[in-house]
C-alpha cells in the first residue's frame, strides 16, 4: 500500500535522492526544507508535495509530520568546519531539527524515524573498522549534535516507543552534491577543480582515508531501514562500502576517470577536527537490512563526473 513519507531537508542533495527513490517505489512524498542549502531545483520534474519551513521550527515540523507514516531526516549542515565556526547555527541546524522532529512524531503519532547520522561520531578512535558499538570519540561540534541526536532517538524510543534507525553515513558522494562551499564534500571540490583546470589542495599530506559511498547506495539503505523489521541492534547502522582510500589515490582516480591531467596539488594545513583515518565495518547493514553497496568507487566517480 502506498504511504506518505517526509523527508526533511529533501531539496538537498542526499535528500532530493531519496524522494526520487521513495517515489520510484511508488510511496507518496512530502518534503519540509528550509532551502538554506537545498535547491528546489534538485526535486524538478518530481511529483512531491513541498513545505518551505524550518524543520527545526516544531510547530511547523508537526504540521508537516499528518499523516507520514516515516519521517527521513536529512535536515542538516553537514560540515565539520562550519561547526566550529557558527556552534550555535551548527547546533540548531544539526540537532535542532533532530529535536524539533521527534516531538512532530510524537504529536502526529508518526511510526518511524530514519536518521541520517554521520561517522564523524567515531572520531579518532584507532581502531578500524568502525563497528556501531564503539565506544563514541566526537572531535568537533557537527559530530557531537550527530551523537545527541541518536541519544534522542533512544531516549524518544523508551519515553513513548518511537521506531528509529540512525543510519551513520560514511562519507557519501554523487551528483547533486554542492561543490559551492570551501565546506563542501571533497569529491564534488575535487569534481569541480577537475572540470575547471584548478590544482586541488590538500588539507595536510592527502594521507588521510575516508571510505566513500555513493548516494544511490546511501537510497537503498534508508529504503531498507524504513521497512525492516526493528531488532534492537538495527538502531545504529553503518551505511558504507566498507573499503578506504586516501585523498591522493583519490584525486588520481578521479583524473583518470575524468580523462584530466590536473595539476600541482596544493598543500595546506590540517583542519581542525579531521578525523585521520576512517573505515565503516559494514556487517551490520548487512545482517539487519540485507545491505551491500552496488557501486564500486570507480563506477560511482564516472556517474558524479558525468553528471557535470
Ligand atoms: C565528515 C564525516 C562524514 C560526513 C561529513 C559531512 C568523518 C570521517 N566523516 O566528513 O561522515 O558526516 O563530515 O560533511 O568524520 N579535504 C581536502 N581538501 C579539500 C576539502 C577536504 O583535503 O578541499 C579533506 C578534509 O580535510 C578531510 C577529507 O578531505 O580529510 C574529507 O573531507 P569532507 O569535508 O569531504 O568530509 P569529512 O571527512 O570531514
Amino acid at each position: 500500500m502506498s504511504e506518505l513519507h517526509l523527508v526533511a531537508g529533501g531539496s538537498g542533495f542526499i535528500g532530493s535522492h531519496i524522494v526520487e527513490g521513495l517515489l520510484a517505489a511508488g510511496h507518496q512524498v512530502r518534503v519540509l526544507d528550509n532551502l538554506a542549502t537545498g535547491y528546489l531545483k534538485n526535486l524538478a520534474g518530481l511529483d512531491c508535495e513541498i513545505i518551505q519551513a524550518d524543520a527545526a521550527d516544531k510547530e511547523a515540523a508537526a504540521d508537516a509530520c499528518k499523516g507520514v507514516s516515516n519521517i527521513f531526516h536529512l535536515a542538516a549542515r553537514p560540515s565539520v568546519p562550519w561547526s566550529f565556526e557558527e556552534p550555535r547555527l551548527a547546533r540548531h541546524a544539526n540537532l535542532g531539527t533532530t529535536e524539533a522532529l521527534i516531538y512532530a512524531a510524537e504529536k502526529q503519532g508518526v511510526k518511524r524515524i530514519l536518521f541520517s547520522s554521520s561517522s564523524a561520531i567515531y572520531g579518532d578512535s584507532p581502531e578500524l573498522p568502525k563497528t556501531e558499538d564503539m565506544e563514541p570519540a566526537p572531535k568537533s561540534p557537527y559530530a557531537e549534535h550527530k551523537l545527541f541526536g541518536e541519544y534522542a532517538l533512544a531516549e524518544a524510543a523508551e519515553r513513548f516507543g518511537l521506531e528509529s534507525v540512525s543510519l551513520r553515513y560514511f562519507n557519501v558522494f554523487g551528483p547533486r552534491q554542492d561543490p559551492s562551499s570551501p565546506y563542501s564534500g571533497v569529491i564534488s571540490l575535487f569534481a569541480r577543480w577537475l572540470k575547471e583546470g584548478t590544482p586541488p589542495t590538500f588539507f595536510g599530506d592527502g594521507k588521510q582515508t575516508r571510505d566513500f559511498i555513493y548516494v544511490k547506495d546511501v537510497v537503498k539503505a534508508n529504503l531498507a531501514a524504513g521497512q525492516v523489521q526493528l531488532s534492537q541492534s538495527a538502531r545504529i547502522i553503518n551505511v558504507a562500502c566498507g573499503k578506504r582510500v586516501d585523498l591522493l589515490e583519490l584525486w588520481d582516480t578521479m583524473c583518470r576517470v575524468g580523462g584530466f591531467t590536473g595539476g600541482e596539488p596544493i598543500f595546506q594545513k590540517e583542519r581542525k577536527g579531521d578525523v585521520r583515518h576512517s573505515l565503516a565495518d559494514i556487517q551490520r547493514a548487512q545482517e539487519e537490512l540485507g545491505f551491500q553497496a552496488d557501486f564500486a568507487l570507480e563506477e560511482g566517480l564516472r556517474r558524479t563526473i558525468c553528471s557535470l
